[in-house]
């Protein structure tokens, strides 16, 4: 009797081990599959707060302040000119110490840009827009004082190149087409649509084979010359509102100003903005026999606004010197294949200084580069500018700044190696450019 009792007994015992067991098992799938949920609606809730909450907006702000420990220079009032590159790169530097470290998680501080730099009886004084990104929750009075706080603290603690007289500091927040018109008082900057810096160009393409631009703004200030019913010709380059620069010989058969016009924007067709062409001035000793002064200035019959789209190069001083191998960019329209047609969509390339004495060889052209030209591209070849990218611009980057070096002028035929790219030393030709424009 005792056994089978036993047996009943261990039977149900073993049956209720495996119920608790199963009861165990369902309560942790349950807890297991409500954490998954839990999680779930958690991360989608964070997703959508991080785009609707969280949405960052940019914030401007001018700050103005003296620095007692440098004396002013005559050429801090010419933006283009070497003092003022050289003193706002190093006042761009310390904003970037000041706001970059303070602030916690992601950097909030974008990026400053010296707007003057005037005299004062006890230096100079400065002014400088900052952008910052902020949720767009964030008040403006909230981030100037986050901001004025920052500042005040690196001024006590930190060891800054420039002193800066804390009671002279004031801050004023402005909008963003304040902003773009602030800026726009500066040549040679790129901005995205949204107003943010474009990054660095990277391509190491020619423009036979190369790539079209990335973004529109990222070479602002090319322009296509066209004659009304036979379309571009040249490429040309922004230096004013109203001038620009470009190559005497797109003016070998045509002459007549009011058969040109001249069109902005990364495509020929459609044009971002068009413009008739009033003056045509060629440099008085282009020769198109040896090419030397191959240069010509064209006025349009109105101003361009400037915008992320249209925008002016910088002109470089006549004292910078390019070290041989420095990367520059040439922009343009033209074929990507010798004789080949003209490109719709603007394409790019970065190609190499040459030195002239290189250039000169008698195995490169021999002796036919003049001190008003200079070499680009590579002496294997490959990357080149070519047919209809005359005239157009061969820029250098200096810290985000770009400055025209170079007209595309000639070169035995396109990307052949040894027979690097010929373009207009525009140095040479800094005085002549202010001899005729102001500029
Ligand atoms: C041209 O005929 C031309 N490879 C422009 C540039 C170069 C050659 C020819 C340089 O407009």
């Amino acid at each position: 009797m005792y056994a089978p009792l036993e047996f009943e007994d261990a039977h149900y015992s073993q049956i209720e081990y495996q119920r608790k067991q199963q009861q165990y098992w369902d309560s942790i799938r349950l807890a297991i599959f409500t954490l998954a949920i839990v999680a779930i609606i958690g991360i989608a809730i964070g997703i959508v707060a991080h785009f609707v909450v969280e949405d960052d907006k940019s914030f401007y702000f001018l700050a103005s302040y003296k620095v007692t420990n440098i004396k002013y220079r005559e050429n801090y009032g010419i933006r283009t000119s070497r003092e003022f590159a050289e003193r706002s790169h190093q006042i761009e530097r310390m904003m970037s110490r000041i706001f970059r470290r303070d602030f916690p998680g992601s950097s909030r501080f974008i990026k400053s840009h010296v707007i003057k730099i005037s005299p004062d009886e006890h230096g100079v004084n400065i002014l400088v827009v900052l952008m910052f990104r902020y949720p767009s929750t964030s008040s403006t009075a909230q981030i100037k004082k986050i901001i004025e706080n920052t500042f005040y603290q690196s001024l006590k603690i930190k060891q800054l190149p420039l002193t800066i007289s804390k009671p002279s500091f004031t801050l004023t927040s402005i909008d963003s087409k304040k902003m773009r018109n602030l800026l726009n008082s500066r040549c040679g900057i790129r901005m995205t649509p949204s107003n943010m810096p474009l990054p660095a160009s990277s391509s190491t393409q020619r423009i036979v084979q190369g790539r079209q631009t990335a973004m529109e703004g990222e070479w602002p200030w090319q322009a296509s010359l066209q004659l009304i019913g036979a379309g571009h010709q040249c490429g040309a380059s922004l230096i004013s509102n109203t001038w620009l620069l470009t190559a005497a010989h797109c003016f070998r058969r045509n002459k007549n100003s009011h058969q040109w016009i001249i069109t902005f924007g990364t495509t020929i067709i459609p044009p971002a903005v068009k413009r008739n062409v009033g003056k045509i001035i060629i440099h008085e000793k282009y020769d198109n026999k040896t090419n030397e002064h191959d240069i010509a200035l064209v006025q349009m019959t109105s101003r361009v606004e400037f915008s992320n789209v249209v925008q002016r190069v910088c002109l470089p001083d006549s004292s910078i010197k390019l070290r041989p191998k420095t990367s520059v960019f040439v922009t343009g329209f033209g074929s990507i294949v010798d004789d080949g047609p003209i490109q719709n969509n603007l394409r790019q390339a970065r190609v190499e200084t040459i030195s002239t004495d290189v250039c000169n060889r008698k195995d490169v052209y021999d002796g036919m580069i003049t001190s008003g030209m200079l070499c680009a591209g590579f002496m294997e070849g490959k990357v080149d500018a070519c047919k209809g990218d005359s005239g157009g611009p061969l820029v250098y980057d200096n810290r985000d700044i770009w400055y025209l070096v170079g007209i595309v002028s000639w070169g035995q035929s396109c990307a052949l190696p040894k027979k690097p790219g010929v373009y207009t030393r525009v140095t040479q030709y800094r005085a002549w450019i202010a001899s005729k424009t102001g500029i």
